[in-house]
């Protein structure tokens, strides 16, 4: 049997990618992906057996692993495989655990493991985590809710083939996959498809929630949930609990969401807003791309100095527009635009390239040698930057000192880009946004944010953006921008036509937004306000996006280029019902609809 992918916007329409991904990615990879989520689910199998609440390690550990098998991430087997024998691991230990001292069956949560979790114990469980990214500080915790303590049911070991069976090799996780991929969550194909869109939003929020304990910020209650749900995933539940679970994820998404908010603005201090240069200097450069800002803080102090100009790619733009990040002198612009474009852009950029995350393209060989990989980012025959060990950063020395060779980027363009509209920023102005709008000056915001890709079809999210009226305002976060980021579409009374809040994360605060102005405008409800949905979405991260704002209560967003491959006709008939998604149509007709309020 060959691959079966599913998972994103590119998908092939019909059959999933079966053959090879549309994304480079070769059925090898797939299969050990697929493998790796299956390894997972038997440690969410013991963790809920346990009734204990979910390890730090464990929970560090499955963002990680979570993350490692989103759209463009990793492409290295020999980072997979390494991340199966450790779930694999971790799995045995508390399997092993269970069936020496079973824990009595209803105690529920013991208030004693809440005060050894809280306690030194978990700080010494902290400390041997053994994951690919040094642990976090436990200083920003949110509590448990009682809800996530009732949710912690005791019971016996479990007996599923994802706690039982075992494997020594990459050959026999490649094989494992047969009966571990998509097609194995159900015979059924509407249950599989609600299955699907749960682990999907799932590893979403999972990359979110990483970037946050990245900087040492971590929400216990997120780790409840990655266990209720890849459990969910083992399990035979009819269509009800599942939707339950789908709407429960978006709401753990928006968590996800709000405590990466919370990590980067606290320790970057909140997005002003900025006017960035997409021309290039004299001197060579090192692009940095992807979503990790720690990345780029670390990047930024060991560069200075040395005579190395920075420079952003794709969804690392918005770093600038971070006070944290303002004071360097070297850090000198964005080059390029979208993810998909990179080998292009990487090619005439000259000097080395980081990726810290998602996404990666298929590399060429004309920069293999000057591009690097970091964190949960990987591939095959390029250089990976280790993860941070002891407290200190990681060292980024031998990118500097081969950029220090590297002739100085070719320029490609030579504008500006102007962002930075975050929540904050946009409630301070929020006086004139409402005067503006109380005025008739702006009719109706859109929201276009989510990703960009590579089919041609995303075309009119370019048309839209250029010909929606002149009284109307695009929200925007994400990848997605680059289809319109560069129009000159001018500002209303000095409010720019685009607001740019940032990474896909920042979609949060489109929502903080939302809600600002629903509350100055003393309105009920979140849709009673002048603001259309109108949302691009490629991987998985907009899979949680898309979830998040339905659990705000959200209605009639338009999502596009074409509705998710995984979505049967009954579990998107539930959502049109309930939701009133809709698929993008016509331009014209889009945006007649839109500013008509539909
Ligand atoms: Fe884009 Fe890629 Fe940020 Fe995604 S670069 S497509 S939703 O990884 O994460 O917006
Ligand atoms: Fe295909 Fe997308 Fe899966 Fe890649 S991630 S194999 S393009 S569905």
């Amino acid at each position: 049997m060959g691959m079966l992918c599913d998972q994103c916007q590119e998908s092939v329409q019909g059959t999933g990618c079966i053959a090879r991904g549309v994304c480079g990615k070769n059925e090898e990879t797939a299969k050990l992906q697929d493998t790796l989520v299956y390894a997972l689910e038997g440690i969410a199998l013991c963790a809920e057996a346990s009734g204990t609440p979910v390890r730090a390690d464990l929970g560090r550990f499955i963002s990680e692993a979570l993350f490692v098998t989103v759209t463009n991430t990793n492409f290295d087997d020999r980072a997979i495989v390494d991340k199966i024998f450790k779930a694999l691991a971790l799995r045995d230990e508390l399997r092993d655990r269970l069936s020496e001292d079973p824990i009595p069956v209803s105690t529920g949560w013991a208030e004693e493991s809440r005060e050894d979790f809280d306690g030194g114990d978990e700080a010494s469980r902290i400390a041997a985590y053994s994951g690919d990214e040094e642990a976090p500080s436990s200083k920003h915790r949110a509590p448990l809710t009682l809800r996530d303590k009732e949710r912690r049911r005791v019971g016996a070991a479990p007996q599923h083939d994802c706690v039982t069976w075992t494997g020594e090799s990459k050959e026999d996780f490649v094989e494992k996959a047969r009966t571990a991929g998509v097609e194995a969550l159900s015979d059924n194909e509407d249950i599989r498809s609600l299955k699907s869109l749960m682990l999907y939003g799932l590893k979403g929020l999972a990359a979110y929630t990483d970037h946050a304990e990245v900087l040492g910020y971590v929400d216990e209650s997120i780790y409840e949930f990655y266990v209720t749900a890849l459990a969910a995933l083992t399990k035979d539940l009819d269509a009800d609990t599942l939707t339950g679970l789908v709407l429960e994820t978006g709401k753990t998404a928006t968590k996800a969401m709000a405590l990466l908010d919370r990590a980067n603005t606290e320790t970057y201090g909140n997005p002003e807003i900025t006017v960035v240069k997409t021309g290039v200097g004299d001197k060579p450069g090192i692009l940095i791309s992807g979503h990790d800002l720690r990345d780029m803080e670390e990047l930024l102090k060991q560069t200075e100095g040395t005579g190395i100009d920075v420079y952003t790619h794709c969804e690392m733009l918005p770093a600038h527009y971070y006070p944290a990040f303002k004071k360097y002198d070297h850090f000198v612009g964005n080059y390029g635009s979208s993810w998909w474009s990179q080998d292009k852009e990487f090619e005439s950029f000259n000097g080395p390239i980081l990726m810290t995350t998602n996404c990666i393209v298929p590399v060429r060989e004309s920069y293999r040698t000057r591009m690097f990989t970091t964190g949960n980012a990987g591939y095959e025959g390029v250089g990976h930057i280790p993860a941070r060990t002891d407290g200190s950063p990681k060292d980024f020395s031998e990118i500097v000192e081969l950029a220090k060779g590297c002739k100085p980027p070719k320029e490609i363009e030579n504008g500006e880009i102007v962002g930075g509209f975050a929540h904050n920023q946009v409630v301070a102005l929020a006086d004139k946004v409402v005067d503006a709008v109380k005025s008739g000056a702006i009719k109706r915001f859109v929201v276009m944010a989510g990703c960009d890709g590579r089919q041609n079809s995303r075309q009119y999210y370019t048309d839209v953006a250029g010909a929606l009226p002149d009284d109307t305002v695009v929200l925007t976060a994400g990848c997605a921008k680059y289809r319109y980021n560069k129009l000159q579409l001018g500002d209303i009374g000095g409010i720019p036509r685009v607001l740019d809040a940032g990474q896909c994360n920042d979609s949060y605060s489109l929502a903080v937004i939302a809600l600002k102005l629903k509350e100055v405008f003393g309105l009920d409800d979140i849709n009673d306000l002048p603001i259309s949905y109108d949302i691009a979405w490629y991987e998985q991260k907009a899979v949680a996006v898309l979830l998040a704002l339905l659990s705000l209560g959200v209605k009639g967003i338009r999502l596009g280029p074409t509705l998710p491959e995984f979505l049967t006709p009954n579990v998107a008939k539930v959502l049109v019902d309930t939701f009133d998604i809709k698929p993008i149509g016509t331009v014209e007709g889009d945006i007649e609809a839109m500013m008509a309020g539909a």
